[in-house]
């Protein structure tokens, strides 16, 4: 009889996973905090706080359920300090004869994995059945079809789990309630208080553990909140379910200087790690539905997000890789914005959104897609320096959602694979959907001088500098058509005022420049030359 060393991953928390069900008596199950996974991006402390508490909880769990279990803490004088070489050193230990893995959530490991399948201890890879789809589904569904949009998988995605469907038909009989989700927020929205769990000995061990050794990337803990067991990831999911997704759709999109987290959920990193089930999240809001207590437009776009969207990048990013990650459609090669780590910026959106991350460890959709990701486009910033900024700053960042939503959705770096156009905005809409310029130092109505907002002129820059591969596109057309109709001195006066904006703005140097061996090993395994 084979005795597997079961390796589980901090983003594999689940108590049902496939490869800890039929294990043979014998199987050693291991999790192994290691600091390699915390060092290849930056991540917050708090994200490194939240898997390593989390992954402590999870062991407890598995050894009173009677799974053997080693546990390789970050301070092991033994540890090897990253998760490849960390199973082979406990199969050796233990005299395993195979390592068994479930998918894992980054292409650079599932590929160092799978070359390992036949190896003398063979590495075993399970498929991650915790998702609607497989990324063999998603490829089936692909096959063919000339375009991927999201909305097409979504009505399918319905219609296979039979979610808010009546017989055939979907609820209220249309698939989308986007339309009635544009509201901006009230001046004082009513906002319930947040849950706090509790930290008790081991949380607070790790906090200590992460600021000892994490304590100098961008990001603060102080303000840690994050539910590290499935018992409080629960507690939050009962508190979104009950206070905030009646709310939750006709604010999707608003934003707010002061609250960062509005009528959203907070639960992707529950959901990315493992301590909530997406079938769970997307049943409980139906039911809010079905007996009356949300309306259907909250309910539908909440569950539009985890079983639309978050399949569907998931399945873009697993039948893509790796070429998705080189894509660079626009041809953008800037560094990063320093401010990006330091929150020094004047124009007042994206400084409150960075200093709500550095907090956090979190933004929402609309910051982190029309605030910090807009400013990015609009600045040429390149995709590489964009990816790895978002991996590293959010609590719920995993490479198989943050890559599409970043590269795909954000920067159209795929070349409209995800996106039908890029989702570029001016001063205007900021102000449109937030009170962010009421406090700002710069003005969203005017073009050019010293009070305007970057943004108008950076918006039109970017549309002049695209115009030979975007102004074709019907959804482009009509802001195409204004600035077809602008004259040649006004043109001319923003493209000064943009690229003054641009040679005065300070860049990031880029963090693969200290040599780290993370971080080239990283870069490797995408087939990109290191230097
Ligand atoms: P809510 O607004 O309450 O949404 C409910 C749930 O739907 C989320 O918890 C999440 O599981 C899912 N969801 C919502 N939007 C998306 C989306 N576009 N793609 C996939 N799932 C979605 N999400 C991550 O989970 N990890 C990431 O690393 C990540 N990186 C992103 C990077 C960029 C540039 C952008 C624009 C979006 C990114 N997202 C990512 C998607 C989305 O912004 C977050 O899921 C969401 O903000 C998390 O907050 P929440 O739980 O309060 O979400
Ligand atoms: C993100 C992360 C961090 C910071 N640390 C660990 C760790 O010590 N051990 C571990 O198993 N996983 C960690 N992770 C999550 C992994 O990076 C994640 O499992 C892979 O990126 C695949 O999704």
């Amino acid at each position: 009889m084979s005795r597997p060393l079961v390796l589980v991953l901090g983003d594999q928390l689940t108590t049902t996973l496939a490869s800890l069900r039929d294990l043979p008596d014998g199987a050693v199950v291991a999790l192994c905090e290691v600091a390699a996974e915390g060092r290849y991006v930056p991540h917050h402390p708090q994200k490194i706080a939240l898997i390593l508490a989390a992954m402590r909880h999870f062991a407890e769990t598995l050894r009173e359920r009677g799974y053997r279990v080693h546990y390789s803490a970050l301070d092991d004088p033994d540890n090897a300090q990253a998760l490849m070489p960390e199973a082979h050193r406990l199969a050796a230990l233990y005299a395993c004869d195979e390592i068994r893995v479930v998918r894992p959530g980054e292409w650079r490991l599932w590929q160092a994995m799978r070359e390992q399948e036949h190896a003398a201890l063979p590495w075993r890879l399970l498929e991650d059945d915790r998702f609607y789809t497989t990324p063999e589904d998603f490829a089936s569904w692909a096959s063919g079809r000339k375009s991927l949009r999201l909305e097409y998988f979504y009505r399918e995605q319905r219609r296979r789990s039979g979610l808010l469907m009546e017989g055939e038909q979907p609820a209220g009989g249309k698939w989308n309630y986007d339309h009635d989700n544009r509201e901006p927020l009230p001046r004082e929205p009513a906002l319930p208080e947040l849950p706090r769990h509790r930290h008790d000995d081991t949380t607070r061990t790790v906090i200590a553990l992460v600021a000892e050794h994490f304590g100098d990337h961008f990001g603060s803990l102080e303000g840690f909140h994050w539910p590290v067991t499935r018992r409080q990831a629960l507690v939050d999911l009962r508190h979104f379910i009950t206070h905030l997704l009646p709310d939750f759709g006709r604010h999707q999109d608003a934003i707010s200087d002061r609250e960062p987290f509005l009528f959203h959920s907070r639960l992707a990193a529950a959901l990315n790690l493992g301590l909530l089930a997406p079938r769970e999240v997307c049943e409980a809001a139906e039911r809010e539905y079905l007996e009356g207590r949300a309306p259907l437009n909250s309910v539908e776009g909440f569950i539009r997000q985890i079983l639309g969207w978050r399949e569907y990048v998931r399945g873009l990013y697993w039948t893509r890789m790796p070429d998705y990650k080189r894509g660079n459609a626009l041809a953008a090669h800037q560094a990063l914005p320093a401010c990006y780590w330091s929150g020094d910026t004047e124009l007042r959106c994206l400084k409150r959104a960075i200093e709500m991350t550095r907090d956090n460890a979190y933004a929402h959709h609309i910051q982190r897609l029309m605030v910090t990701g807009n400013f990015a486009l609009l600045c040429d910033v390149s995709p590489e320096a964009l990816c790895d900024w978002y991996l590293a700053v959010y609590a719920d960042a995993c490479e198989w959602v943050e890559l599409p939503n970043t590269l795909g959705m954000v920067l159209h770096a795929d070349g409209g694979l995800m996106g039908s156009k890029p989702y570029c905005a001016s001063g205007k809409y900021i102000d449109r959907m937030s009170d962010h310029c009421r406090h700002c130092r710069y003005d969203p109505k005017r073009m050019t001088g010293e009070d305007a907002c970057p943004l108008n002129s950076l918006y039109w820059r970017f549309l002049e500098r695209h115009a030979e591969g975007l102004s074709a596109n019907p959804r482009m057309k009509l802001i195409y058509g204004s600035l077809a109709r602008m004259n040649e001195e006004k043109r001319q006066a923003i493209r000064h005022q943009a690229d003054a904006f641009l040679a005065n703005l300070d860049r990031a140097p880029a963090w693969a420049e200290d040599g780290d061996e993370q971080r080239r090993r990283h870069l490797a395994g995408y087939g990109e030359e290191v230097v």
